[in-house]
């Protein structure tokens, strides 16, 4: 029987970015972050991908997307991705860098969220290869409520170019 005082663990998606600092590095710390949190438990990783930046001229990416179960309601995950984002968010200690890290959550269950602080499906997750592709690896079949469609379709049906496996030096 299912005890009514334990919080039910919910599916998430979030996806990773980083393009300053030693961007590798720091994106595997904040997995190991992520898993070591007593409310949340890392179920799966993407690999990481080499991305051409969408926006300003800035460095290229390295992204990539991990599955998570979780206790937290949506807002109080954010709140923990962005306390991680702090954390490792400088990447000399005395002064504010350039942020290095960037943790959006994308999905939650079949969860729709519109406030002024997040909205999930993260809303600019289905024009994004970069965010696609890697959560196509870890979540084909999940079903993108806001398009009804499949990550597998919604990232078929992008240009992918711009997104490239990295490759150990
Ligand atoms: N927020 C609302 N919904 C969410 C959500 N689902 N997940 C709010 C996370 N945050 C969410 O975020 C600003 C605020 O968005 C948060 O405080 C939260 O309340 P931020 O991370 O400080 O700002 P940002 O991410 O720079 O802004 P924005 O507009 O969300 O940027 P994007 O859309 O995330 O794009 N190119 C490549 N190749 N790879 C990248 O990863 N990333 C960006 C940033 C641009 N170009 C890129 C990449
Ligand atoms: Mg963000």
């Amino acid at each position: 029987m299912t005890d009514p005082q334990t919080p039910q663990m919910i599916d998430a998606a979030i996806a990773l970015g980083s393009n300053l600092g030693d961007s590798l590095a720091i994106l595997e710390a904040a997995l190991i972050t992520l898993d070591e949190h007593a409310d949340i438990t890392l179920v799966s990783r993407s690999k990481w991908y080499k991305t051409r930046p969408i926006g300003p001229p800035q460095p290229d990416y390295l992204n990539g997307c991990a599955l998570l179960q979780t206790t937290l309601e949506p807002l109080p995950l954010l709140e923990q991705l962005l306390e991680i984002e702090r954390r490792f968010g400088r990447v000399r200690g005395e002064r504010w860098g350039p942020r290095s890290l960037d943790l959006d959550v994308l999905l939650y269950a079949d969860r729709r969220v519109d406030t002024d602080r997040l909205q999930i499906p993260h809303p600019r997750m289905r024009e994004r290869a970069f965010v696609l592709v890697p959560l196509a690896e870890i979540a084909p079949d999940w079903v993108e409520p806001v398009s009804g469609l499949t990550i597998e379709a919604l990232c078929g049906a992008l240009d992918a170019t711009g997104v490239k496996l990295l490759v150990a030096d």
